[in-house]
């Protein structure tokens, strides 16, 4: 199968939310067939990068969830098993994205703000950065502020990394600033925000250091900051 066809077949079972080869999907018929898991494996198998596998499979299969949830053609146990099988596909990645035997470049905490719980794209910048070998610490998704900022407190890292992708709990954000602000933390961390409800505009607003639009853009933030 040539390359661009497995990796429109991943984007397509991620749609599906079939997460391997046992799982239904949503068209009939396709138990049996190879899943998220056994198309990123044979997706490693043919030397696709873990990058293209990423943005052109699973990213661009979830935004499509995303749109068919807006259109009402998917429901919340929809987008759930997409979830699922986005994570199954990430697990698999997640070996080919370390660099082994690198000193860690610095330590960065991660989190999806109070009252959100999309973990994926926080997942993502998490396994990227540890594989650009910095020390992740990841406090979850539905983190309250005092957790966060306790954890940068206890933890001192350089980075704080936060994610949100509603528009609800996006304020979290800023109120997390705010937090760090009055503990007296806030010239000792950077602050990255990102997620789908975020803008460069936001993290202007609630004076963030940096803004990042995807995984791969955070870990180029983190670089740039670390100088
Ligand atoms: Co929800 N959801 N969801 N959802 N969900 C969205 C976000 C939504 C846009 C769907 C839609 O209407 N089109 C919409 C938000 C609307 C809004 O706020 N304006 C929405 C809604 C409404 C909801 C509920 C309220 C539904 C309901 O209950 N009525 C509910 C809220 C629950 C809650 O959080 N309290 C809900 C629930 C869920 C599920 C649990 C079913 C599931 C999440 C499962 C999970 O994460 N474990 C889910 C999903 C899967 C989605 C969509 C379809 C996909 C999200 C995703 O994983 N994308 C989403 C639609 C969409 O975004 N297209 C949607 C793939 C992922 C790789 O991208 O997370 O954007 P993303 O991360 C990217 C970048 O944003 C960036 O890098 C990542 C990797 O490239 N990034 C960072 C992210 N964090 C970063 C941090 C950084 C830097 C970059 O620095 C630190």
């Amino acid at each position: 199968m040539a390359n661009e066809e497995l990796i429109q077949l991943l984007k397509e079972n991620i749609i599906q939310g079939r997460r391997d080869k046992n799982d239904e999907g949503i068209v009939d018929g396709m138990v049996g067939m190879p899943g998220a898991k056994e198309l990123t494996e044979a997706a490693i198998r043919a030397g696709i990068a873990p990058k293209t596998i990423i943005m052109e499979g699973l990213t661009a299969g979830m935004n499509v969830v995303g749109e068919k949830y807006e259109a009402k053609e998917y429901f919340i146990p929809d987008m759930l098993a997409s979830a699922e099988a986005t994570a199954a596909a990430m697990e698999i990645l997640e070996p080919h994205l370390a660099e082994s035997g690198i000193s860690s470049k610095g330590k960065i905490i991660l989190a999806t703000v109070k009252g959100d719980l999309h973990d994926i794209g926080k997942n993502i910048v998490g396994l990227l950065l540890k594989g650009a070998g910095y020390e992740v610490m990841d406090l979850g998704s539905d983190v309250p502020t005092e957790k966060i900022v306790g954890a940068v407190r206890e933890g001192s890292p350089q980075f704080l990394g936060l994610s949100a992708l509603l528009t609800t709990t996006m304020r979290m954000m800023g109120e997390t600033i705010v937090g760090l602000e009055q503990a007296g933390l806030r010239d000792k961390v950077k602050v990255l925000v990102g997620g789908a409800a975020v803008s460069q505009d936001f993290a202007d607003e609630i004076r963030a250091d940096a803004y990042g639009t995807d995984g791969f853009d955070a870990v180029r933030l983190v670089e740039e900051l670390a100088e």
